[in-house]
């Protein structure tokens, strides 16, 4: 059974063209995305049987939502259509020393309004075997968080495999409880854990205070953070940790680290260049390691596909990782061009 849930919140993503400012073009791109769904649509590209869940408004906004999730082969049977909005986030990005920039119109989402009581969590969770949410659903409000955690509680329960990606995000929290509070709550009921250094800082309260410049080797320094999130929650049986090196707004390395209970996964580095979109690398990379976990042979295979995964997912426009688990198998085993040869 490779049947995965997830959870969270499908924006509608308003970006300013190319590379121009927010308020400086009388244009936008439209087009959807937000991290749980992200996870989605990338694993109905590889292949697997994916459901996600929201609560989204009736009307035409909710309608195109849910369009192109099914036009994305994710299962939207049991979203929920009701409240008043969808939430929206605008989007300007960065080039050279420009960084991206992210501005959220979200609050009294249709989701974040939602209320655990509203859910019926032990039907949308019959017949799967895995279980993805991240830190931004909890963030949203403190209905979305109780809600989050009722329902992480309820997939370990009912035996399915859960997985968080912790995604701080700076700009949400704003409801009163910290993410430490709320993520500590949240993570007991977690398999498995993904994370970037930031994450771990902000969402966890758990960093090193080990100056890279002073020599020591990056793999230590990860081993290093891994252990000490995974020895606090002795319930974690692997945490990914995502290494994105920025050189500029628009090309970085990437590569990854897994921590097993006893072993260190270290994936190769991808150096990418002029990239298209970053936004959903992460979630990119949180899908390969789900398929890989549960479609390939072993830790090192899982963490290659989910590093190949989020390295392509640069190259697409739009929050959502359309390539084929083909693809990322090639990019994995080939020369690193991606070409077909
Ligand atoms: O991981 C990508 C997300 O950050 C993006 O889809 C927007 O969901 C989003 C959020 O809340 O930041």
């Amino acid at each position: 059974n490779t049947r995965v849930v997830t959870l969270g919140e499908i924006m509608l993503r308003l970006t300013s063209p190319g590379h121009t400012r927010l308020l400086q073009t009388p244009f936008l791109e439209a087009s959807f995305g937000g991290g749980e769904a992200n996870v989605a649509v990338s694993l109905a590209s590889f292949g697997l049987d994916a459901a996600f869940f929201t609560a989204l408004p009736e009307g035409p906004l909710g309608d195109a939502a849910v369009g192109e999730l099914r036009r994305r082969g994710v299962d939207t049977s049991a979203i929920i259509r009701q409240g008043e909005r969808i939430g929206i986030y605008f989007l300007e990005t960065g080039a050279n020393q420009r960084a991206s920039n992210v501005l959220y119109d979200r609050s009294g989402s249709a989701i974040a309004l939602l209320r655990r009581e509203e859910v019926d969590l032990s039907a949308l969770f019959a017949g799967a075997s895995w279980f993805h949410i991240t830190g931004i659903t909890p963030a949203i409000s403190e209905t979305a968080a109780a809600l989050s955690i009722a329902a992480v509680r309820t997939a370990k329960e009912m035996g399915l495999t859960v997985s968080c990606d912790l995604n701080f995000r700076k700009k949400l929290w704003k409801y009163g409880k910290s993410a430490p509070q709320v993520m500590g709550e949240l993570l007991p009921y977690v398999d498995i854990a993904v994370a970037n250094e930031e994450d771990c800082q902000h969402s966890l309260g758990i960093g090193l205070d080990i100056d890279v410049s002073s020599g020591g080797l990056e793999v230590d320094r990860y081993r290093d953070l891994a252990s000490l999130v995974l020895g606090r929650y002795p319930n974690l049986s692997k945490l990914a940790i995502t290494l994105r090196e920025a050189r500029s707004a628009d090309s970085n390395g990437w590569s990854a680290l897994l921590a097993t209970r006893g072993d260190i996964y270290m994936s190769r580095r991808y150096e990418i260049r002029d990239i298209v979109d970053r936004v959903g690398g992460g979630d990119a990379f949180a899908a390969g390691l789900i398929y890989g976990s549960l479609c390939l042979d072993d830790e090192q295979e899982a963490l290659e596909f989910a590093v190949a995964a989020g390295c392509l997912k640069h190259s697409i426009s739009g929050d959502l990782n359309l390539v084929s688990r083909q693809e990322v198998l090639r990019l994995m085993s080939g020369d690193g061009s991606g070409r077909v040869r």
